[in-house]
């Protein structure tokens, strides 16, 4: 793999400003945040006002825990536009949630809001090793969704030469790299495990394609699969996190050249981690659930954000900025097997220890004849030449590691090629078949 590492030389200034520089940046935009979104969204006055709080009642940074949290629920309670902080025709873009467990949820952009975005989207994509005239294949869905305009917007401003082409028609998304010469990939690391099986498909050596660099967020993936997508095309691969209440893509971001956790651009996003049963704010280094207030959104402020997503702060290494460990989960995606707390990830992980097992899988739940039972779908790796039955001793063997490692009984079965759904953008790793009561 090449080194990709970026010039200093090349990175903005606050990227690597002190820690004191990055705190009074943060200080100034917090109160102007606060005010903002006081001011122009009837929502925070209200919730301000019953929690007893006022902006000019932020001093210092660690004042912000006075302020209410906003969670999901108020977004959907204020749609479509009851959230937006500037009058309508001064936001230029919309987008939205797929809405699939619920009402959408809406968020908007003015001109500076796409500016701001353009340049946190820009610094990942520098940070993931790519440089202005690189060409980047971005397979992220375009729409609603965050994903594809998000990194578009990036890849614009750090002057890249874009290919637009979207989620799905996997045969065609092959052609394109090869043909073109991408050097770096944007796509949810399950839908770039069906343009690996494509590559099979078609004969290709995925280790001799033009890639680079993948660059891989929107669902949780472990340090286990970032090493069994470089091994497979011999490229490197980071993280990018971020979510569509607090901009999209562009959050936070791997270094390409220490990839040891996000940092977050916090002179735009300042995180907290809070105990998500208590709403007490957590120590640096402590795991709990990530809190965002954004700093310098006009159209849609969001303050103390409940992402529902777990991880902990560490202090910035290739960046100044603060890092956040990768995801382990969404609280909703904790699976409570008889007592024990499961994330998808936990098998993930030690799925890519087996080789026998190729990487997709997903998980079921249904009711036994008492307690609730999983099962984790798998298929043989490579499709044709492990036999049946190495994948069904494989799939033994992941059961004793799932035994072993988290401390639950599941059922692991190897079905056949093709069984386990295959995503196009972000993988359903959960099905829950339980009998609702
Ligand atoms: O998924 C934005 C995005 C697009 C991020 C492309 C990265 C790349 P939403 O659809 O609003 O936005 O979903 C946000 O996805 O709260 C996390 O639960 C999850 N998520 C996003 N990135 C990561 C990641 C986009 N790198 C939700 N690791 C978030 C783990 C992630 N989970």
């Amino acid at each position: 793999m090449k080194d990709l590492t970026p010039a200093k030389s090349d990175l903005n200034p606050i990227e690597i400003a002190s820690r004191d520089e990055i705190a009074s940046v943060q200080l100034a935009r917090m109160k102007w945040s606060l005010n903002h979104a006081y001011t122009n969204v009837p929502h925070y006055k209200k919730a301000f006002d019953e929690a007893g709080v006022h902006p000019d009642d932020l001093k210092t940074l660690s004042d912000l825990s006075k302020f209410p949290f906003t969670v999901k629920q108020d977004l959907r309670n204020n749609y479509p536009f009851g959230m937006f902080a500037v009058p309508r025709e001064r936001v230029q873009r919309i987008h939205a949630s797929s809405g699939t467990t619920g009402q959408p949820t809406v968020v908007g952009y003015t001109a500076k809001d796409l500016e701001n975005w353009g340049e946190v989207v820009a610094r990942s994509l520098r940070a993931a090793g790519m440089r202005p005239g690189d060409m980047l294949h971005n397979a992220y869905g375009y729409g609603l969704f965050t994903g594809g305009l998000g990194i578009h917007l990036g890849a614009d401003a750090l002057g890249l030469t874009t290919i637009p082409i979207s989620g799905g028609m996997t045969q065609r998304q092959v052609r394109l790299i090869e043909d073109f010469g991408a050097k770096g990939i944007t796509v949810t690391p399950s839908y770039c495990l069906s343009i690996l099986d494509e590559y099979a498909e078609q004969g290709l050596a995925p280790k001799k394609s033009p890639l680079e660099v993948g660059i891989f967020g929107a669902e949780p993936w472990t340090n286990a699969m970032r090493r069994e997508i470089e091994d497979a095309f011999d490229m490197h691969a980071v993280d990018i996190y971020g979510l569509s209440e607090v901009i999209g893509p562009g959050v936070s971001m791997e270094c390409v050249e220490t990839k040891d956790g996000l940092h977050i651009w916090e002179d735009h996003f300042y995180p907290e981690i809070i105990n998500p049963e208590t709403g007490d704010v957590c120590e640096d280094g402590e795991l709990g659930e990530l809190v965002f207030t954004s700093l310098t959104k006009e159209a849609f402020p969001i303050i103390r954000y409940r992402t529902r997503d777990l991880t902990r702060l560490l202090p910035g290494t290739a960046r100044s900025m603060r890092r956040m460990e990768k995801v382990t989960g969404r609280t909703d995606d904790m699976i409570i097997l008889r007592g024990v707390n499961v994330f998808p990830t936990q098998i993930e992980e030690q799925l890519m220890t087996v080789p026998s097992l190729a990487p997709h899988f997903q998980i079921e739940l249904t009711k036994g004849d008492r307690m609730d039972q999983m099962t984790i779908h798998t298929e043989p790796a490579k499709a044709g030449i492990v036999a049946e039955s190495t994948a069904q001793a494989g799939a033994e063997e992941l059961a004793r590691k799932i035994k072993a490692s988290i401390g639950i009984t599941a059922k692991v079965l190897a079905g056949k090629v093709g069984n386990v759904p295959r995503s196009q953008g972000k993988a359903v790793r959960l099905i829950d078949n339980r009998p609702k009561d």
